[in-house]
């Protein structure tokens, strides 16, 4: 059995089910019975509010601009004994993996794909007047409220998987090679540490990629942020390694993230990885790159500004994974 990493994305929104429609008070009149007997109906129950698992991880991203949603409330009763009109239910879809976290600390996880789960109860109708008749008092002139359903905060968390987890030294250009392979905007700049969370894309085959930050030497000793991304890259399934072209010794690039690797766990020091050499854009001429691709052993050269190496790059990756 392989691990999988197990990586987070984060939501807030606020939901609430419908309430309960209020319950009518009416008394039926007609010419020939002025004083007919109690025909208020009941109130409509207030629609539910469910999430549904869905297999697209990307489906939080529905909550970035609109982050307040409402079933519908429940109708008043009317005459008759007509009961209201239930409110509509409200479903949501989530990606599987999405853990749902309420403000009084229960959690629920969204498991299966189709899984429909009840994240909020619609309030119930309240009683009409006819409903309320009984053998004492026949012409009730009361009628219950339906019941009022508050706002809820939500913290969504999706523990996501990543099958791929870029590496190297800071400024390897890892962060800009996981916007080039997904839709994924990571931050990218000239200096190291820019990305102090682990960012993840999906590529066109729908694997994640993770980039992880901050491995420098001594990471594996607590050192720097690398530390806390290691367990991330534990279990991924494979490693993208990526030494620059422009460092001034690839080779020891690579070793300094291969020791780090090792002393954290042997486990991972056995994991598949393909070696790529990054940034070729910045050497001279083709002669030196193929020079220092033998000299480290790189599978691929890649460039952000060659699309075609990052397409290569690509099929690679997805054929390693197959
Ligand atoms: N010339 C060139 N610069 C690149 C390339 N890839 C990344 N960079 C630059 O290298 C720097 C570090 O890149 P970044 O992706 O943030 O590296 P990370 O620290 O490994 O995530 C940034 O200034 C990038 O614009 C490339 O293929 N060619
Ligand atoms: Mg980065």
């Amino acid at each position: 059995m392989i691990e999988w990493a197990m990586l987070i994305d984060e939501v807030r929104i606020k939901i609430k089910a419908g309430d309960g429609g209020d319950g009518m008070m009416h008394f039926y009149r007609d010419r020939h019975r002025p004083k007919g007997g109690p025909d208020g109906g009941n109130g409509g129950r207030g629609g539910d509010v469910f999430f549904v698992g869905i297999s697209n991880i990307e489906a939080l991203k529905q909550f970035r601009f609109k982050r307040k949603f409402k079933a519908e409330n429940g109708q008043k009763g009317g005459c008759n004994q007509r009961d209201g009109k239930q409110g509509e239910e409200l479903i949501l879809k989530v990606p599987i993996g999405t853990i749902v976290n309420y403000d009084n600390g229960t959690r629920v996880e969204i498991k299966k794909v189709g899984e429909k789960v009840l994240i909020a109860r619609g309030g119930k109708g309240g009683q009409g007047n006819y409903e309320k008749r009984n053998s004492i008092n026949t012409t009730p002139n009361e009628f219950d409220k339906g019941e009022r359903r508050e706002w809820k905060d939500l913290f969504l968390q999706l523990k996501l998987i990543a099958d791929i987890g870029l590496i190297g030294l800071p400024n390897a250009g890892k962060s800009s090679l996981l916007n080039e392979l997904t839709k994924a905007r990571a931050r990218v700049a000239n200096y190291p540490f820019t990305t102090l969370e682990p960012n993840l894309g999906v590529t066109v085959a729908k694997k994640i990629i993770a980039d992880i930050p901050g491995l420098i030497e001594g990471a594996s000793t607590g050192k720097g942020l690398g530390f806390k991304f290691l367990k991330h890259v534990e279990r991924t399934m494979l490693l993208v390694h990526c030494l620059p072209a422009d460092s001034k010794n690839p080779l020891r690039d690579y070793k300094i993230i291969r020791k780090e690797l090792n002393s954290y766990s042997s486990k991972l020091s056995q994991r598949k990885e393909i070696i790529i050499l990054t940034k070729i854009d910045l050497l001279d001429s083709k002669k030196d790159v193929e020079k220092i691709k033998n000299k480290i052993g790189a599978k691929l050269a890649v460039s952000i500004i060659d699309e075609q190496s990052i397409k290569k790059l690509s099929d690679l990756i997805h054929q390693q994974l197959a």
